[in-house]
Parts: structure tokens; C-alpha cells; sequence
């Protein structure tokens, strides 16, 4: 299959600009502590972006979830809220919303995404069972293991390749999952666990080709296929711009046809869907239905509330609506490569193509003369906050944590530090003043020192993890 150029996409948007798709009604103070300040502040943190206090950060890059600005529209909703315990019905609201964008038959809220990974790890996966996937995200893994399962990475070679221009990076590499599934027999397959974006990657798309034959595939073995679908409305607009076919099609209809060739999916919809807290599950099976159901009421709250309140559940369904649009998503991802390409421009090394939801600067080649064991990308996280009040996010070898087989560092291939842009917050003046920060940052990049790990927490250690000046 040929594939139009991913570098030179931005074309597609025309000869003239996009604009976001709304104006601002009420905004927020920024502020900007001295340097002194924020030398104290990056140090009382141990050089964790995640143990800084938000007071002390000028632009917000840590993450896209849950720091969308909702609309009008969804603080009305917010309003219309029903707080009865069993039977809101905003939980009705947001059941038909997802039937009718994603597909799936069955609903089951939960309080974010990690929520509904617990429960489908639970009741999907069976102790030494492997869990197949696109590569890690690491609260999904977490919960697949914490069941019993064993992830095995199956993302084609490209992905982990920073400079590799394939249009479809997150693309499963159908080769190695028949290999394992061959190998291991069907019956030791818990189920493909597909995520579209592919965060850890490089927020990489899928295609809708590589889903298909991958539904092909699990058909002909029986084995399960779930989606993680937090970002699979930016994984739709690569598909309309980039596979032959798709760039006359809205993206609500993309999402729909990608949804229908899976099982069923769990969703952080705290970024595509908009809002700052929920999630959701939703499946086809009737039975596996049921046991969801009864085990949300376990651990996050009745099914018709998910750990709640009803006016979240308003607000996701009328998000999930807005986050469909086509100049929504063009606006969205617009601004997330208007950024990539400033910095392309000054040759500081990022992850090509530039994904749907970030801009991951390539820590390993930022600071080439740092080795992996020193934490590159967490350095290049402290560096910039330290020059700009700037946060980022480390997604490399702290991210990737330890084997639970053998205790050891997993080195991960990509040493990545995330620049993630919060939906409808930030102005195309705020990614100048990035971009600018980032160019300060890799200007000094040779006189700059690693770090060493000097707490480590046993779980999911990036969040709480604390480090030291070599
Ligand atoms: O943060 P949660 O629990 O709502 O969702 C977990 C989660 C699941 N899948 C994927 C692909 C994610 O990106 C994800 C959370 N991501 C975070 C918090 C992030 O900063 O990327």
C-alpha cells in the first residue's frame, strides 16, 4: 500500500491556516516562580516533574488527561446533573452516547481509565496467560500483570524506531502475534490488547487495514480483541489524512468502523472524551457483560455510576459528542505538530511522524553523551522546568519500570521526554514560548549531568520516584 508522506502532511491542511473551533470565555492566571525558585522547587521534587506543585508551573505539558478546558456546553451539563445513587440519568445519557459513536452494546462507567483496566483485567485474563499488544502503556500492563498475565510486545519494529517515517507506527505486526499465538496455543491468549494512539510510541496511529487483518487473525485462532479507545478519535484523523480511501470520511464514521471490528474497549475519558475525570468499559459479550457489571460494584461504585457523580457522567456524554467533530480533532492535532514542526525546524530531535496528542523530544540523541542508566529523559524533564517553568514528562527507562520475572531495568528502545498538549487550553503563542525553551535547553545540552534513582516506589515508580544530581 502506498501512504502519502507523514512529514509533509501538514499540507493537507491547505494553503491557508486552521483556527480552533471556539473562543475563549473564561480564562486562568499563569505565572512564572524566578529561577531561584524553581531550582528549590525542581529540587524538594527530587528532579520528578510528577512531585512539583502545580502553583509552580507556568505551561502544564505533564499530560492531556483530565486537563481539557470543557465547553459551555458541558458545564451546562454539569447543571443537569442527577445525583440519585442507582439509575441517573445522565448514566443513560452517556450509555446512549457511546452506543452510538463507539458501537459497543454494553456500558460500564468507571472513575478513569485505570478503573476499567483493573475490572477487564480481572475478568478477562487467566493467571499465565499472555496479553499480546501494541506495546506497553504502563497502567495497562500494571493491571494485566497484577491478574496474572504476561504482556508480550507485538507493535511492528518501526515503532520503536524515533526516526522511522511509517504513517502507522502503532501498527500490530501481525507476523509476531500469529508466531506467539502459534507457539503458546490459542488457549494462553488472554486477548489482543490494541491501543489506538499508541501513547508510549510516540501517540503513533494504528490503520484501519492492520485492524482489519487483525480482526482476520483473532477470527481464525478465537482469541479475544479489546481496544484501549482513550485516543482513539486522533488515531481516526491519521487514518482520514494518511489511508487511501478514508479523507472524504468524518471522523465519527472512522471511529465507529475501527470500533466494529473489536470486542470491546476501556477508555480514559479523560483526553479524547474531554473531560477531567471518568472513564468508561463497554463490550459486546452479554456474559462478560454481566461480570463487569458485577464487579464495578466492587470496586468503583454501582453500574449505573462507576465512582461518579452524575454530572461527570453528563459532561463525558456531551464531551464524547464534541470530541467527534472534524475541526475539533484538525484543531486539536494542528496545534500538536504546529509545535513538532518549530522544533523540526531548529533540528532538536523529536519522534517522527509528529503523533496526535504530544511532541516526544528523543532523549537519547538530545543527550547523546548521557547513558540510559543515567535517566536522559527525566534530565531533559528537570532541564526544562529549570529554564522555563515548562513541565514535561519522562517516558523512558524510569516509565518503563522493572520484569517482574527477573527484577530488572527494563531498557526500553525509546528514551522519550513528553511534551503533552492539554486540549482547547493552550495558545499558539504558549507553543512559541516552548518551543523557544526547548531550543534554550538544547543549547546547553553538553554541559549537562544525569541523575540517579534515589527512592523507588514498587508500582508504576515514574509518578513518585525520587532523584539526585550526579
Ligand atoms: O489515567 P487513567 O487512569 O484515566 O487512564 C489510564 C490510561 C490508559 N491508557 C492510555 C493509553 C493512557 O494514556 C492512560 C493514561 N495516560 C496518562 C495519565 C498519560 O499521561 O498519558
Amino acid at each position: 500500500m502506498s501512504h502519502p508522506n507523514p512529514q509533509t502532511m501538514g499540507q493537507q491542511f491547505g494553503r491557508r491556516s486552521w483556527a480552533e473551533p471556539w473562543k475563549i470565555k473564561m480564562v486562568e492566571p499563569l505565572r512564572m516562580i524566578s529561577r531561584d525558585e524553581r531550582a528549590r522547587a525542581l529540587a524538594e521534587a527530587g528532579y520528578n516533574t510528577f512531585l512539583l506543585r502545580s502553583d509552580d508551573v507556568y505551561i502544564d505539558l505533564l499530560t492531556d488527561s483530565g486537563t481539557s478546558a470543557m465547553s459551555d456546553r458541558q458545564w451546562a451539563g454539569m447543571l443537569l446533573g442527577d445525583e440519585a445513587y442507582a439509575g441517573s440519568r445522565n448514566f443513560y445519557h452517556l450509555e446512549e452516547a457511546i452506543q452510538h459513536y463507539y458501537g459497543y452494546r454494553y456500558v460500564v462507567p468507571t472513575h478513569q481509565g485505570r478503573g476499567a483496566e483493573h475490572l477487564i483485567s480481572q475478568a478477562a485474563i487467566r493467571r499465565g496467560q499472555f496479553v499480546p499488544g501494541n506495546m506497553y502503556f504502563t497502567t495497562t500492563r500494571l493491571h494485566q500483570e497484577l491478574a496474572g498475565g504476561i504482556f508480550a510486545d507485538v507493535i511492528i519494529d518501526e515503532a520503536h524506531d524515533p526516526s522511522s517515517l511509517h504513517p502507522f507506527k502503532g501498527n500490530i505486526d501481525l507476523g509476531k502475534l500469529e508466531a506467539l499465538i502459534r507457539r503458546e496455543g490459542a488457549e494462553k491468549i488472554a486477548y489482543v490488547s490494541l491501543a489506538g494512539t499508541v501513547n508510549m510510541a510516540g501517540g503513533q496511529p494504528v490503520s484501519m487495514a492492520n485492524v482489519r487483518e487483525l480482526r482476520a487473525l483473532c477470527d481464525r485462532y478465537g482469541v479475544r480483541l479489546f481496544l484501549d479507545a482513550t485516543r482513539m478519535v486522533e488515531n481516526a484523523f491519521f487514518i482520514q489524512e494518511r489511508e487511501p480511501g478514508y479523507a472524504e470520511t468524518p471522523i465519527a464514521t472512522i471511529v465507529k468502523e475501527f470500533c466494529g471490528y473489536t470486542d470491546g474497549a476501556w477508555m480514559s475519558a479523560k483526553k479524547d472524551n474531554l473531560v477531567n475525570i471518568g472513564g468508561w468499559l463497554a463490550v459486546n459479550d452479554e456474559q462478560l457483560f454481566e461480570e463487569l457489571r458485577n464487579l464495578v460494584v466492587v470496586f468503583e461504585g454501582l453500574h449505573t455510576y462507576g465512582g461518579l457523580a452524575g454530572r461527570d457522567l453528563e459532561a463525558m456524554a456531551i464531551g464524547i459528542g464534541e470530541s467527534m467533530h472534524d475541526d475539533h480533532v484538525r484543531a486539536r492535532i494542528g496545534q500538536v505538530r504546529y509545535l513538532g514542526e518549530l522544533l523540526t525546524d531548529w533540528a532538536i530531535p523529536i519522534v517522527q511522524p509528529v503523533g496526535g496528542h504530544a511532541v516526544f523530544l528523543d532523549a537519547r540523541r538530545f543527550y547523546a553523551h548521557l547513558p540510559q542508566a543515567q535517566f536522559p529523559a527525566q534530565v531533559l524533564a528537570a532541564e526544562l522546568y529549570l529554564d522555563s517553568g515548562i513541565r514535561s514528562m519522562e517516558r523512558g527507562i524510569a516509565s518503563a519500570g522493572r520484569d517482574p520475572a527477573t527484577g530488572d531495568h527494563y531498557f526500553p528502545k525509546l528514551e522519550l521526554t513528553r511534551l503533552t498538549i492539554p486540549r482547547r487550553v493552550y495558545t499558539q503563542a504558549h507553543m512559541d514560548v516552548v518551543a523557544e525553551a526547548v531550543k534554550a535547553v538544547y543549547d546547553a545540552r553538553e554541559c549537562t549531568h544525569g541523575l540517579r534513582m534515589v527512592y523507588e516506589p514498587k508500582y508504576l515508580r515514574f509518578f513518585q520516584a525520587r532523584f539526585e544530581r550526579l
